[in-house]
């Protein structure tokens, strides 16, 4: 019989899981050959985030060794921590194994106790021997994982509603913008493990605002006028911006389930500002909502049959939503059955939704420079998919090692193959050109035409500008510290030539901590790149800014207030969808 799990701090929840992926420190992985043959380090690195399990209930399973109830709800909190962005919250894996009572009990706490100690060669990390799990955690684990899993609550309209503020009401929001910032200028910057997000001028490189938000922000995205930035936080709250305000600060709030990473607004001619969408991880769905206010107004789920094998899966998670240019449809990718969604929301009342069959594990993605084609990573199965807006069907399935992650991308000119698209890899150093014309370079549309090798594996993101001549890669999952901490840059004219590397840690001139390089990101006119450091929560982090042409260092931002920052958004790059 279910018993309910106690309520606990979800700040403290909050506080040690952004320390366990941020401040720990770096396992010592070796270059090629991890702790797990099989296994990039890269990919032993990219850890799920936990769930907020404050509301989740203990089921005691028939066959399962016996748990007291401290124990069960201690497990339960190190699962959501630890395993589940892997595994998925259910249980019934992703990026890691399926851990069902089926599967568990038959494999015995001993045998449970050395994958949880060692690792596996498919991945999985070595938690007690690494240090991070104790003996007895590592007991308990073995233990906890043959009984059901708890499953957290659904969240549907009554709890969205009940979560939903309008801090200030549109009528009563500025009628022009009452600040003299540039705001196509300025970037939103996630403070990642201060639940924030950092405003920043471009032009004069000053704090305008530091904003309240949810719990370690995944992305910012601004609304198709540029007005509004939203922010979803990992805890799924999502924050309306406005930065026609004397000092730009949040005008609506809404919490959209328990877990989420995707947050998009309409762009379609005539729905500009009209909508938003935001993807949840737990539970598996999205929700459109107004514009201005966040008002949620039709919630769909994404559960269903996987596109292989074409099974029942219970938990598919949101991940990238864009917003199509060429129909009103939000494109929402739906990652373990491997489907993207075209919502139509040209009737909200009516929602037609276009299945398109892609490959399991969407992840991340972006625009081709058309904006016609959005091409999106199936990570695990090693795939990039296209997805025709304008005809909303499926153009191709790219192949490409390992693990490919662009974030949204790159697109540049090739001197050889003409338009196109660009990604980085978590499991090996390469980085592979899509060709994305097939009006005037047929031959080579939607085929990995040339692959680079990078500084190694590790790789999140890429960036490149309509009027650079550069194409940027970072590598800050990569185990080796002199790689995670610098940058490659290509010249897109010559791509063959190899990378220059530029040593952006160094430049910071900060003290001791992880110092991971991470995300470039243009400003308006294309001629400065800039990117995070991300320190440990305590220790001093900042964002560099590099002049594009000369590859020089032009300035560093440091301030007690950037916490740990990460993603960075340009209003007028990521309302025009420039990368
Ligand atoms: Fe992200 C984008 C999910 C870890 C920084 N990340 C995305 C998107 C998804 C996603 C689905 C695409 C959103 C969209 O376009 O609508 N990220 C996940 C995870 O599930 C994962 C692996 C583990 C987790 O529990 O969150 C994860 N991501 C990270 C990080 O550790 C990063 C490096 C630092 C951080 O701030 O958390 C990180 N993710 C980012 C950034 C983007 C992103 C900066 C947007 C890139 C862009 O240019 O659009």
């Amino acid at each position: 019989m279910p018993i309910p799990f106690k309520r606990r701090s979800l700040a403290l929840l909050m506080l040690s899981a952004a320390l366990a992926t941020a401040s720990a420190p770096t396992p010592v992985i070796a270059a090629e050959k991890s702790e797990h043959p099989g296994t990039t380090p890269g990919e032993l690195r990219y850890k799920g985030a936990p769930i907020p399990e404050q509301e989740a209930k203990q089921v005691i399973t028939p066959g399962a060794p016996a748990l007291t109830e401290a124990e069960f709800n201690r497990a339960t909190k190190l699962y959501f921590e630890r395993c589940a962005g892997c595994h998925g919250v259910l249980r019934k894996g992703a990026t890691g194994k399926p851990l069902t009572p089926d599967i568990t009990q038959k494999k015995g706490v001993d045998y449970l106790k050395v994958f949880i100690n060692y690792g596996s060669p498919a991945g999985m990390p070595n938690w007690g021997t690494s240090g991070e799990f104790t003996q007895q955690d590592v007991d308990l684990m073995a233990r906890f994982l043959q009984h059901e899993p708890p499953q957290p609550p659904e969240f549907g309209m009554e709890q969205m509603k009940a979560t939903w503020k309008v801090l200030v009401p549109p009528e009563r929001r500025p009628t022009r913008k009452m600040n003299d910032v540039n705001i196509e200028n300025l970037f939103s910057i996630t403070l990642r493990d201060s639940g924030e997000v950092a405003l920043i001028d471009g032009d004069s490189k000053e704090i305008v605002s530091i904003v309240k938000t949810g719990y370690a922000v995944h992305i910012s995205r601004l609304s198709s006028s540029g007005r509004y930035v939203l922010t979803i936080g990992r805890d799924a709250l999502i924050n309306l911006i406005d930065l026609w305000m004397a000092k730009p600060d949040t005008v609506a709030q809404i919490k959209v389930g328990l877990e989420a990473r995707s947050v998009e607004t309409s762009k379609y001619k005539g729905y500009e500002d009209k909508y938003a969408i935001a993807g949840s991880y737990w539970p598996p769905q999205y929700v459109i909502m107004n514009g201005d206010t966040l008002e949620p107004l039709k919630i769909v789920s994404t559960r269903g049959m996987t596109v292989d094998t074409q099974e029942y899966h219970p938990e598919p998670r949101v991940a990238a939503i864009v917003a199509s240019h060429e129909n009103p449809d939000f494109i929402v990718n739906v990652k373990e059955t491997g489907k993207i969604l075209l919502v139509d929301y040209s009737d909200i009342e009516a929602l037609k939704v276009t299945t398109i069959p892609a490959a399991r594990f969407l992840h991340d993605g972006g625009w081709d420079r058309t904006l016609r084609y959005f091409l999106t990573a199936a990570n695990k199965s090693n795939k990039v998919a296209v997805v025709d807006s304008k005809e909303r069907k499926l153009t191709a399935l790219v192949d490409v090692t390992e693990i490919p992650h662009p974030g949204r991308g790159a697109n540049l000119v090739d001197p050889e193959f003409g338009p196109v698209w660009v990604t980085s890899a978590l499991g090996n150093e390469n980085v592979t050109f899509i060709g994305t014309d097939p009006v005037k370079h047929p031959q080579h549309a939607w085929k990995a035409v040339r692959v680079l090798k990078g500084q190694g594996g590790g790789s999140l993101f890429v960036k490149s500008h309509p009027k650079s001549r550069n194409l940027w890669v970072d590598t800050p999952l990569n185990p080796d510290t002199k790689i995670s901490q610098s940058v490659a840059v290509f010249d897109v004219d010559k791509p063959d030539q190899g990378f220059d590397v530029l040593p952006i840690a160094e430049w910071a001139g900060l003290g001791d901590g992880a110092k991971r390089v991470v995300q470039p990101e243009y400003n308006k006119e294309g001629t400065e790149v800039w990117f995070s450091v991300w320190s440990g929560k305590e220790d001093e982090s900042a964002i560099v800014i590099v002049d594009d042409k000369t590859r020089k260092l032009k300035h560093v931002i440091k301030d007690k207030r950037l916490v740990t920052p990460t993603g960075k958004f340009n209003v007028h790059n990521t309302v025009h969808d420039v990368y």
